[in-house]
């Protein structure tokens, strides 16, 4: 297995694609789609234009959809949510399909969606992506920080060295043999030095400074929990991700 990490998705590779992408977008669009799934969503599917989120989902009974909007880290305006994990108890998503669009996390998917497996990953379910490639033995596998309108976000690295970190332990590799490009060994160092803090780091990123001017402290609580999800976000088909079993 060869791992690269790629801070934005801007910074992938055009030419070729990885026989496994991961997706990360830790605030907050992958741990709400590990969350939604977790709580028995029957699928998230995701959108960068609204109004054809709106129009496709129209399809749908109403009982058995959802509309998630963020912009700007806010909710839009109409819909049943924004992009809080936290909203995404079994009362509410429990059956039902969740047609969301947010501002990075949808565009850092569309980037990888060719992919030949693509999945997400947040602290929240760290371990699970982590045994699915030990599992499984990606020859090669990208994994990609969904960052901030074409900014490096510090959460999206450090949860791409939590992986990278896990699998050096899983795999018994050194981080030079797993590693692809150097991007991996900064992401572990970074990691590794936040590890026993990730509250703390979450609290010095960009986008959680953000989210905590919008009352988002439950959120950045939330986000910053390792491994206390077993659900694995695997896309089905373009833009439409299930629990892979
Ligand atoms: O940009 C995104 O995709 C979102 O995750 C951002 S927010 O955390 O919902 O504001």
């Amino acid at each position: 297995m060869k791992l690269f990490v790629y801070h934005t998705p801007e910074l992938t590779p055009t030419d070729v694609l990885p026989e496994c992408a991961i997706v990360v977008d830790v605030l907050r669009a992958t741990t709400t789609m590990a969350k939604v799934l977790a709580s028995g969503g029957e699928a998230v599917q995701v959108f960068s234009d609204l109004d054809l989120l709106k129009q496709t989902s129209e399809s749908w009974a109403a009982e058995k959809r959802l509309r998630a909007g963020e912009r700007g880290g806010a909710k839009v305006p109409g819909f049943d949510l924004g992009n809080s994990p936290l909203d995404c108890i079994p009362e509410k998503v429990e059956g039902r399909r969740l047609f969301i669009s947010t501002t990075n996390g949808t565009r850092a998917l569309q980037r990888v969606q060719k992919a030949k497996v693509l999945i997400t990953a947040a602290f929240v379910n760290r371990s699970t992506v982590v045994q699915y490639l030990m599992d499984k033995q990606p020859e090669t596998v990208w994994i990609v920080g969904s960052g901030w309108e074409g900014s490096f976000s510090l959460e999206d690295t450090a949860c791409a060295g939590a992986i990278a970190h896990s699998l050096v332990q899983s795999t018994g590799l050194s981080a030079d043999e797993l590693a692809g490009n150097d991007e991996v060994i900064s992401a572990i160092a970074l990691y590794a030095q936040w590890q026993d803090n990730l509250l703390g780091l979450l609290h010095h990123a960009t986008h959680g400074k953000r989210l905590l001017g919008l009352d988002g402290h439950q959120d950045l609580d939330y986000c910053s929990q390792t491994d206390i999800l077993d659900i694995l976000p695997m896309q089905q088909e373009p833009g439409i991700l299930k629990s892979h079993h």
